[in-house]
């Protein structure tokens, strides 16, 4: 995954003046005036041209994304749009080397080549500008891919569930992700991986935002992002109920969240409860990720999941 590789993306006045310092020391090289003039305007709508296309090229081809990338991007900008205005640079960048070979031509046999200079220079100056919304929205989509966590393509536990119910302080116990822990709703804003070895095995757990129980196009992005990580990443589930309902929810809602993703996902759904040293749910496996009890036995009922088993993974991770 290329995504942190993605290089900023350039503002309208930062294409022209790059392009503008190039294209001054080209026209400098030139004795006659005429021709320095012809040279600066080549050189001009070569730099833009380069540099747009360029920025095109350099975005990574969302059609060869993973499905979670994908529909990552897709909630938080939209493809479409995303496509548009590369579609747009793409535009800008031929329009500016048309322009720039066409006034060049012109000024071969021209009277006057510092007027045609200007002339040209004010098209390829307006035609930049014109996608000057586009350069700043692809800059946005470029830093937020850059913050994307790498998802990589081996055995993943995702880690569902209302928010406040635990799922955060389970991955930090089991894995080598750190996220932030607090007693209100939607700490975990994105979705974070953490790692753990486990003989020469890499097994990847992905904790992910709160969901609640509503239908799907009344969820917000962050929701939106927690159910993609659930339905395009996971080879198995951890599903954490908070019994105790000291989360905020009650457990009704929750257990119609859970049906809702066996509902919707093609792996299986593991449901725990959790937080049982407040209150001990029946049922279910419990847990408590506040003392620790029953957790490395959580972890041995995931893992049970992988296909090459070769040793019980509680010998391996106890
Ligand atoms: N008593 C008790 N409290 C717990 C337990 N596990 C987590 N908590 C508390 O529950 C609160 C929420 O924990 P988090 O791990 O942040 O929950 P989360 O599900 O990641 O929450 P969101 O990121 O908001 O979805 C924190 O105040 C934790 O200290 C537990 O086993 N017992
Ligand atoms: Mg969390």
């Amino acid at each position: 995954m290329e995504l942190e590789k993605i290089p900023t993306v350039p503002t309208a006045e930062e294409v022209l003046d790059r392009a503008f310092r190039r294209a001054a020391v080209k026209r400098k090289e030139k004795l006659n005036k005429d021709r320095g003039n012809e040279e600066f305007v080549r050189s001009i709508s070569s730099a833009v041209f380069d540099k747009l296309d360029d920025t095109v090229r350099k975005f990574p081809s969302f059609d060869a994304l993973s499905p979670f990338y994908r529909e990552t991007v897709n909630i938080l900008f939209g493809i479409d749009r995303v496509k548009q205005s590369l579609g747009a640079l793409a535009w800008a960048a031929s329009q500016a080397r048309s322009v720039g070979v066409s006034y060049a031509r012109e000024m071969r046999h021209a009277e006057d080549t510092a007027v045609l200079r200007r002339r040209a220079v004010a098209r390829i100056s307006s035609i930049v500008h014109q996608v000057d919304t586009d350069l700043h929205f692809l800059n946005d989509v470029r830093n937020s891919l850059r913050k994307l966590p790498e998802v990589q393509d081996t055995f993943t536990v995702v880690i569902a569930g209302f928010p406040n119910v635990g799922k955060s302080s389970f991955i930090r116990l089991v894995s080598s992700a750190e996220p932030e822990i607090a007693g209100y709703a939607f700490t975990t804003k994105q979705v974070i991986v953490g790692h753990r070895e486990i003989g020469r095995e890499r097994i990847q757990f992905v904790d992910t935002p709160g969901v609640l129980d509503r239908p799907a196009d009344e969820r917000n992005v962050i929701e939106q992002q927690a159910m993609s990580a659930v339905t395009h990443v996971a080879d198995v589930i951890l599903f954490i109920i908070d019994a105790s309902e000291e989360c905020g929810y009650p457990l009704v809602d929750q257990i119609h969240l859970l049906d809702e993703i066996r509902r919707e996902s093609d792996v299986p759904v593991e449901a725990v409860v959790n937080k049982a040293d407040i209150f001990p749910g029946e049922g279910y496996p419990s847990m408590s990720t506040a003392t620790g009890e029953g957790v490395m036995e959580v972890l041995d009922l995931l893992l049970r999941y992988r296909v090459s088993s070769p040793s019980s993974p509680l010998e391996d991770i106890q």
